[in-house]
Formats: C-alpha cells, structure tokens, sequence
C-alpha cells in the first residue's frame, strides 16, 4: 500500500536530519518520491526556530501499526526523545495516510488528524503527487487554495 509520511526537524542540523530521515526511509522501505525541502516558520508550540520539511511517498506491506514503528525505530535512532508537543525536535516523522485505511485510534490516527490544516504537509506532497488527496477532506491542491496564507 501506499504511504504518505511527513518529515520536519527543527534543532542542531535540521536539513542534514531530514535527509537523513529520508535516507533511512529509502533503506527501510520502498521509496517511491521524495519532494524538496521546504524552510516552513513553526506552527503552534511555543517560540522556536523554523523548520525544514519534507515530504515522501513509499509502498510497504506492513500493518499500519509496523509501519509506525518503523517511523518511530527512525526518530529514535536520530536521537529523538520526546519532548513537548508541538515543540522542537531533531526529526519527526508523521504518517499522513495509508492506503484507504482510516483509523480513530489515538496511537495511529489515519489520515493524520491535522494534515489538512498544515501547509508544510500539503505544499511538499503536492510537489511530488499533483493528484494527491486526503481520504477525509479530498483533492490536495483544493485544500491548500482554502488555507490562509503562511
Ligand atoms: N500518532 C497518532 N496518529 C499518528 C500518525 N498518523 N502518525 C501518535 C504519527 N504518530 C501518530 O506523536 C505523539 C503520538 O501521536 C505518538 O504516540 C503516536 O502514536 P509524537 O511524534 O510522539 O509527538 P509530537 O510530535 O509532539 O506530536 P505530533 O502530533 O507528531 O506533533 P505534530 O503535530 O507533528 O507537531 N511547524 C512546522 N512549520 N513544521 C513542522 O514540522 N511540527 C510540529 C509538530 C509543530 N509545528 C510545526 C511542525
Ligand atoms: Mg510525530
């Protein structure tokens, strides 16, 4: 199935952490795209500096569940231990959808409950997937024409 993940780093290093992310991924799994890194100013949390995200489509097989351990296996591997929501880390890793699978549960949420709302998602997957759409709030490219400004 195809897997849409979200990268974003904002500490040390961060465009070398997101290319790294992306090569770990490229290791772990089948990359099918990887979009640019996007420089993005901070949403939510408090002050902190801004991002680098990023964007990549793979295939997998594994249970959603498999899948976000392995994302989680990443983050940790790059040092990442948990910090304050929504506050600065060295890399996160998000999955943004999977296949047709919707999901409520608070440990995997599918399609990611925020995604909709987030620019520094929907610009960088609109990069590499003109056609993309969020299962719960449809075609990419309509989504972002209705979000304020950054
Ligand atoms: N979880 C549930 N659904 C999912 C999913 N679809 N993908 C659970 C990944 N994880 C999911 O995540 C907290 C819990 O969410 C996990 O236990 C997992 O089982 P976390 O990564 O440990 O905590 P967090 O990073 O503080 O929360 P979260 O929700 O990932 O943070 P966000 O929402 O990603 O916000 N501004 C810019 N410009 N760019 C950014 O990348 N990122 C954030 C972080 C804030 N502002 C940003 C950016
Ligand atoms: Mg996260």
């Amino acid at each position: 199935m195809r897997a849409v993940v979200a990268i974003g780093a904002n500490l040390d290093e961060p465009k070398a952490a997101v290319e790294l992310a992306i090569e770990l991924l490229k290791q772990a799994t089948e990359l099918v795209a990887a979009s640019s890194l996007h420089t993005t100013k901070p949403v939510g949390g408090p002050a902190q500096p801004d991002y680098v995200n990023a964007v990549c489509i793979l295939e997998s097989d594994l249970p959603a569940v498999e899948l976000l351990h392995l994302l989680q296996g990443i983050e940790k591997s790059m040092g990442r231990v948990r910090e304050e929501k929504w506050g600065p880390r060295i890399i996160d890793l998000d999955l943004i959808s999977y296949g047709t699978l919707l999901s409520q549960d608070i440990d995997l949420t599918l399609p990611h409950p925020f995604a909709h709302q987030r620019r520094f998602v929907l610009e960088p997957w609109l990069e590499i997937d003109p056609d993309a759409h969020l299962l719960t709030h449809g075609l990419v490219a309509e989504i972002l024409v209705q979000l304020p400004p950054a």
